[in-house]
C-alpha cells in the first residue's frame, strides 16, 4: 500500500512525508528506550518497543494531512513539536514521580506542587535532543525547498489503514507478553512499554472519557437511593459485640499475605507443616477459618479497596486505577479524626496499581515504597525485597510513627511464580510437575517463617501490647489452571464449589492479652471495616459502606459475594449458574439460590454504582450545605 502511495505523490513529497515518519518514529523509540527506565527484560520486548511508535507516528503524520488544506508542510512540523513537547513533558514528570502522568493528575495541581518547585534540576541539556527531528524537519523544508504536499483522500485512508494493521499488531503482541494489559491496568510503565507513549495516552484519554460521563450523570438522588439499599442491609443497627471498643486508641498493623490461601493452615507437605508459625499463632488468636477474598482484576489493590472502604471491587480494571478521583471516606480519613497516623509499607514502585495516587484518595499520611528500603541483589529475589529484610526494615520505621497509627505492610515474597533461592529453602517442593504449584508451598513457607521473625522482633519493642495485628491472605495464589495439580495436593477433584471453596484466605486477628478462638462463620474481606471500627470503638457512619463486624454473630441473611459474582450464605455455595450445597458440595436445585442471587447481583450493582457514580462526593456537598447554613445562621 505505501508503495501505492510513494508512486502517485512526487518524490520531493513522499520524500519529506519518509523522513518526517522516520524521525519521528527514531525520536520515539529512543526516548522510549533510552530517557525512560522502561523494564525491557528479553529480546521480545524490545522488540515490541520498538514498533509500539509506528501506528501512533502515522496517524500522527496522517492526521496533520487531513486537517490543514493548505499549509499540510508546516501542520506536520507543528505535530511533530507537539509530539516532542509531550514526550518531553512525559520524560520530565517520570524523572520526578517514576510513573506517566494521566489526565486527572494532569488537572490535580497539588499532586504537581514539587514538581514545579524542582523543575530545573530535572531538565538535562541533553533533552534538547528530543526536539532535534523538527529542527531538521525545518532544515530540510528549506533546504528542499517543500513548499506544499497534495495527496489523495484514498491515499491518506490507505496510509491510516497500514496504521491500524500495526495497532493490531502491536496489541497482539502486547496481549502475548502481558495478558489482559489493557483490561487490567496495573503499571502505567508496563502498559507503556507494550503500546508505546502516545498509544498510551489516547488510552488514558477514552478510559477517562467513559469514566466522567457516568460521573456526570449520576446526582444526589442516586446517593440517597443507595443510602436507602444500604439502611435495609446486615451493617446497620447493629448491637455492638463483646469486643466492642478493646482496641481502642491501639496501634493497627494490618498485614496483607501476599497470595496466601487457607488450604495451607495447619496442613502438612511430605509431614512438614506448611506454616507452622502462623498455625501457632492461631492459636493465641482469633481465626476465621470461612473467609473470603473478594478480589477480581485488581487483584491486591482490590484486597486494599476493600479493606480501607468496605466496598466491592470493580468487575472489570483495577478501581485503584480507574477511580482515584473519587471522594473516599477510607480508613485512615476516618482515624484521622481519632487522632491516628497512617500509613502503608510496601518496597515495590511506588506508581505500582497506582497506589501513589490512590492513597493520597484514601486519606493515608506516608507510603514507604520501595524508595525508602534497601534494596539489593543479595536481598531479593522474584518481584524484590524478600519479606524477611522487609519485615526487619520496616520496623525500624514502625518505631519512629507517631502513634496511634494504622498501617498496611504489603508482602511481596510469595507471589507467582513464587520464586525461591536455595538458601531460603525450608520445606521440599511438591511434585505434581506443575512448578507453580509445586513452588508455591516453599514460598508460603518463607514467608510464615518471615512473618516469625517479625513478630519475634516486634515483641522485643515497646509497640507489641500497643497494637493489634491483623493478617489476611490477599487473594488466591493458585489459579484454577492449575486445577490438575492441586487435585493431586489436595485429594480430591476441583469441581466449581471447591473451586469457590479454594477462594478462602486465612483471617488472623492477634490482640495482645488475649486468648482468642476460631470462628467458623462466613466472612469477607468487606467487613473487615466494621470488625476493625468496632475493635477501635470507632463509629462511621457518614460513607457508604457494605459488610458486617465479625465479632458478631451473622445474621440469617449473610452473604459473602464474590466478584465473579458467586456467593455463599450459611447453607449454600453458588458459582457458575448453580447452587451447591455448603456442608456437603452436592448440587442442589437451582431454586433454592434463585432469589439470593437477585439478592447478591443487586448489592454489587449498587456498590459499583457508587463508585461509577462517585456518589460520595454528594455526601460531602451535603455536609458543607449544612455547615454554609449553620455559618448563615449564626451570622444573623
Ligand atoms: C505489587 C504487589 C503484587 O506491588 O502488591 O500485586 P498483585 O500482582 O498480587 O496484585
Ligand atoms: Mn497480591
Amino acid at each position: 500500500m505505501l508503495e501505492k502511495i510513494k508512486h502517485k505523490l512526487s518524490v520531493k513529497t513522499w520524500w519529506f512525508l519518509y523522513t518526517a515518519f522516520f524521525l519521528m518514529w527514531l525520536k520515539t523509540y529512543l526516548v522510549q528506550r533510552f530517557a525512560f527506565d522502561l523494564p525491557i527484560q528479553s529480546l521480545f520486548q524490545e522488540m515490541i518497543l520498538l514498533i509500539t511508535p509506528i501506528a501512533s507516528v502515522i496517524l500522527i503524520v496522517g492526521f496533520a494531512l487531513l486537517i490543514s488544506r493548505k499549509r499540510k508542510v508546516w501542520t506536520i512540523i507543528i505535530f511533530s513539536l507537539l509530539s516532542s513537547i509531550l514526550l518531553f513533558s512525559d520524560l520530565v514528570y517520570y524523572r520526578f514521580f517514576n510513573d506517566f502522568i494521566t489526565l486527572p493528575v494532569l488537572f490535580q495541581t497539588s499532586n504537581m506542587g514539587d514538581l514545579q518547585s524542582s523543575i530545573w534540576g530535572l531538565i538535562k541539556p541533553t533533552d534538547i535532543l528530543i526536539f532535534l527531528d523538527t529542527i531538521l524537519l525545518v532544515f530540510i523544508v528549506w533546504w528542499k525547498k517543500v513548499s506544499s504536499i497534495s495527496i489523495r483522500r484514498s491515499q491518506l485512508v490507505s496510509a491510516f489503514a497500514v496504521a491500524i494493521c500495526f495497532l493490531l499488531v502491536n496489541w497482539s503482541l502486547a496481549e502475548m507478553s502481558r495478558p489482559q494489559l489493557l483490561a487490567r491496568t496495573f503499571d502505567r510503565q508496563i502498559v507503556v512499554k507494550n503500546i508505546g507513549a502516545y498509544n498510551y495516552h489516547l488510552y488514558d484519554l477514552v478510559l477517562n472519557t467513559r469514566m466522567t460521563s457516568k460521573k456526570v450523570f449520576a446526582d444526589n438522588e442516586d446517593l440517597m437511593e443507595a443510602t436507602k439499599y444500604i439502611e435495609t442491609q446486615e451493617n446497620t443497627n447493629e448491637i455492638p459485640s463483646d469486643l466492642y471498643g478493646i482496641a481502642e486508641g491501639k496501634n493497627v498493623i494490618l498485614i496483607s499475605m501476599e497470595s496466601l490461601q487457607s488450604f495451607v493452615i495447619n496442613e502438612t507437605l511430605y509431614d512438614q507443616e506448611i506454616t507452622p508459625f502462623l498455625n501457632d499463632l492461631i492459636g493465641e488468636s482469633y481465626y476465621f477459618d470461612n473467609f473470603y477474598h473478594q478480589t477480581g482484576q485488581g487483584k491486591t489493590s482490590d484486597s486494599e479497596f476493600i479493606v480501607d472502604n468496605a466496598l466491592y471491587p470493580l468487575p472489570s480494571g483495577a478501581v485503584f486505577f480507574t477511580h482515584a478521583q473519587n471522594t473516599y471516606y477510607g480508613t485512615p480519613n476516618v482515624l484521622k479524626d481519632e487522632g491516628y497516623y497512617s500509613a502503608v509499607f510496601h518496597a515495590n514502585e511506588g506508581a505500582f496499581w497506582n497506589r501513589d495516587v490512590m492513597y493520597d484518595a484514601l486519606g493515608y499520611d506516608f507510603f514507604y515504597d520501595k524508595e525508602y528500603y534497601e534494596v539489593n541483589e543479595e536481598n531479593s529475589v522474584g518481584w524484590g525485597l524478600k519479606d524477611e529484610p522487609f519485615f526487619q526494615q520496616t520496623l525500624d520505621k514502625l518505631e519512629d510513627l507517631p502513634e496511634p497509627f494504622y498501617t498496611r505492610l504489603i508482602t511481596l515474597t510469595n507471589h507467582y511464580p513464587f520464586e525461591m533461592e536455595e538458601e531460603d529453602l525450608m520445606i521440599p517442593f511438591f511434585d505434581s510437575g506443575d512448578a507453580t504449584v509445586d513452588q508455591y508451598f516453599s514460598t508460603v513457607r518463607y514467608m510464615d517463617e518471615a512473618l516469625k521473625q517479625f513478630f519475634e522482633d516486634i515483641k522485643q519493642t515497646d509497640l507489641y501490647e500497643d497494637t493489634i495485628f491483623i493478617l489476611y491472605g490477599d487473594h488466591y495464589g493458585i489459579s484454577a489452571n492449575h486445577n490438575e495439580a492441586m487435585s493431586l495436593f489436595l485429594d480430591k477433584d476441583i469441581t466449581p464449589y471447591e473451586h469457590v471453596q479454594l477462594q478462602r484466605v486465612p483471617l488472623i486477628i492477634h490482640i495482645p492479652g488475649m486468648e482468642g478462638k476460631t470462628i467458623s462463620q462466613i466472612g469477607g474481606q468487606i467487613d473487615l471495616r466494621s470488625t476493625v471500627f468496632n475493635l477501635l470503638g470507632v463509629d462511621n457512619k457518614e460513607a457508604l459502606t457494605f459488610g458486617s463486624d465479625l465479632f458478631l454473630p451473622n445474621k440469617e441473611n449473610k452473604m459473602v459475594i464474590l466478584r465473579d459474582r458467586s456467593f455463599i450464605t450459611e447453607d449454600v455455595v453458588y458459582t457458575a449458574g448453580n447452587c451447591y450445597d455448603r456442608g456437603t458440595g452436592e448440587m442442589i436445585l437451582s431454586d433454592t439460590c434463585e432469589l439470593l442471587v437477585e439478592q447478591a447481583e443487586q448489592q454489587l450493582d449498587y456498590s459499583d454504582e457508587i463508585i461509577y457514580g462517585d456518589l460520595m462526593r454528594f455526601i460531602e456537598e451535603d455536609a458543607d450545605k449544612v455547615e454554609d447554613e449553620l455559618g448563615e445562621e449564626d451570622a444573623e
